[in-house]
């Protein structure tokens, strides 16, 4: 791969994904050749099919700024990388998106940084991503812009290429108003969105926030959408109207189900437990290690139950699968070092010689293990803090075709407005997570049974599929978004509701 390979006109494509990843990531064989290897998902699988069939292409960071890279693999998904300088990178990637977009869009659990160096990099490098999409969309083409990383490619790309039809999908929550007003460039950032045709959120908070903002921030008029029960909501740009809806994203479900089903994947879940030591229960955490995911939360409400004795070392295993994540971002470095050292004392106040209570694997795990964990898992502890929707938990239910199992899941996931059978509980209330810890360790077949039957019902009928499904269509032809996801739903007024002057 050279960089022509950036710069040349390729095959035109109807369909075109854009994204700061490429599906595939650079590994090397012993002999240190470098090799691609497809890295699944998803998001990946969801939208193959569509891309297949339109002859797409997805528009990406092939995740390495070394030169001299193998050719990307040509199996009928097209990629088209995008180069990135070290600098680029250090700037818009571990700069602006993680040190200041993911932090003020996750309730600023760390404190965001604002740097106009980093600020740019952003600008710079959205308008190389806007550009590479320009050069890979056929006439009329339609194009689906992914994430917090990319928002200015929508206006950018627009800009180019007035033709194209632009979708725009952020995989994280969009903050509250007060929040988002902290940025030095908010309006530029909403200004980029508008350049979309349709921008999706997970949940209609997001939906209303975004909404309540451009008329705030560029004095545009909003309005509901006109297709009556879409919970859509229109803001108006002279002769262009962009709609904005709630799109709450899901896993391949019937993928993971079948997995699990799988007689080798049981077959190991069985010996995690037997290499477990045979608890009585074992409970699993899965995470990329990052601050909002409530690692710490975890260890802190496990610590206090076995101090006062509510579970047995003995009859309890705790595991915690902790994806190895961003880990030239400052905070990330401290984060791994104040969970190691929470795991270091449980371990060392309650195991015995060769029964830890605790095991903290820092590693990424083969799909198949991963379901194996599921599988084995009695309890599934998921307590972010904040999070756009969180997809391990469904991964659990998909996997739990028992109708066992019991999934605590922090009310602070998007997740849990679909997943109400789950014990939701508040992750800055530790009582709260204990309590409901407690009842799910404690928790009948029977009950069981009721909660989890429910839970698969929702995640194995609203599967990925059926999110990019809907997206698309909205897109292409204005029919109605997600049903059952209205902006205007019944949850509690956000700060954008209530009176609040902008100076
Ligand atoms: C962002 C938003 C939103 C994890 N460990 C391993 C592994 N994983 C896979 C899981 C799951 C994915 O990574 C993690 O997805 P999440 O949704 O839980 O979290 P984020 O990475 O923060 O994703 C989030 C999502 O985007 C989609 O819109 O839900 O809110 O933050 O699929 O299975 N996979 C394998 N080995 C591992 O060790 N194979």
């Amino acid at each position: 791969m050279d960089d022509e390979d950036t710069q040349a006109p390729r095959a035109q494509a109807g369909l075109v994904v854009v994204a700061n990843r490429l599906p595939v990531s650079l590994e090397r064989d012993a002999a240190g050749r470098p090799h691609w290897r497809h890295s699944p998902g998803g998001l990946v699988n969801a939208l193959e099919p569509f891309l297949r069939g339109r002859r797409g292409v997805w528009v990406g960071w092939p995740g390495t700024t070394a030169h001299d890279l193998p050719a990307l693999p040509d199996d009928g998904l097209r990629l088209h990388p995008v180069r990135l300088s070290a600098d680029d990178v250090r700037g818009f990637y571990e700069g602006f998106s993680n040190g200041t977009l993911w932090p003020l869009y996750h309730d600023v659990i760390v404190p965001p940084e604002y740097h106009r160096g980093w600020w740019d990099a952003y600008v710079r490098v959205n308008r190389t991503f806007a550009e590479a999409a320009s050069r890979a969309s056929g006439p009329g083409a339609t194009v689906w812009v992914q994430d917090y990383q990319l928002q200015l490619v929508p206006a950018m790309l627009r800009e180019l290429r007035p033709d194209v039809r632009i979708g725009f999908f952020l995989h994280i929550p969009f903050p509250p108003v007060e929040l988002f007003m902290q940025l030095p460039w908010r309006t530029e950032i909403v200004r980029g969105l508008l350049g979309a045709d349709l921008i999706g959120f997970h949940r209609p908070g997001g939906a209303r926030n975004f909404r309540w903002l451009a008329h705030r921030l560029t004095g545009l008029p909003t309005a509901p959408h006109p297709a009556s029960g879409s919970g859509q909501e229109m803001v108006r740009l002279g002769d262009r109207d962009v709609r904005i809806g709630a799109f709450p994203i899901s896993i391949d479900a019937a993928e993971l189900d079948r997995l699990a089903r799988r007689p080798d994947v049981q077959r190991r879940a069985r010996q995690i437990r037997e290499e477990l030591g045979d608890p009585e229960k074992i409970i699993l955490g899965v995470d990329r290690l990052d601050y909002t995911k409530g690692i710490d939360v975890r260890l802190r409400a496990v610590h206090e139950m076995l101090s006062e004795g509510r579970i047995r070392p003995d009859r309890v295993a705790f595991v915690q699968i902790a994806i190895p994540s961003r880990e030239r971002v400052e905070h990330y470095v401290r984060l791994r070092e104040d969970i190691e050292r929470a795991v270091g004392r449980v371990n060392g106040e309650f195991s015995r010689v060769g029964r830890p209570v605790v095991h903290y694997l820092h590693t990424s795990v083969s799909r198949e293990e991963l379901a194996a964990f599921y599988s084995a898992a009695d309890v599934m502890l998921v307590t972010p803090l904040r999070d756009g929707m969180n997809l391990v938990c469904k991964e659990y239910v998909a996997c739990r075709y028992r109708e066992d199992g019991a999934l605590v899941l922090s009310e602070f996931a998007g997740a849990a407005a679909e997943l109400t059978g789950a014990f939701l509980v508040n992750p800055h209330h530790l009582d709260d997570v204990e309590n409901s810890l407690a009842e799910a360790l404690a928790q009948s077949p029977h009950q069981a049974r009721l909660r989890m039957g429910g839970l698969r019902r929702q995640v194995l009928t609203h599967d990925v599929e059926f999110w990019a499904r809907s997206f698309l269509a909205a897109l292409s032809d204005g029919r109605p978004g997600v049903p059952g996801s209205p902006v205007a739903d019944g949850s509690a007024p956000l700060a954008s509701d209530t009176e609040w002057a902008l100076t």
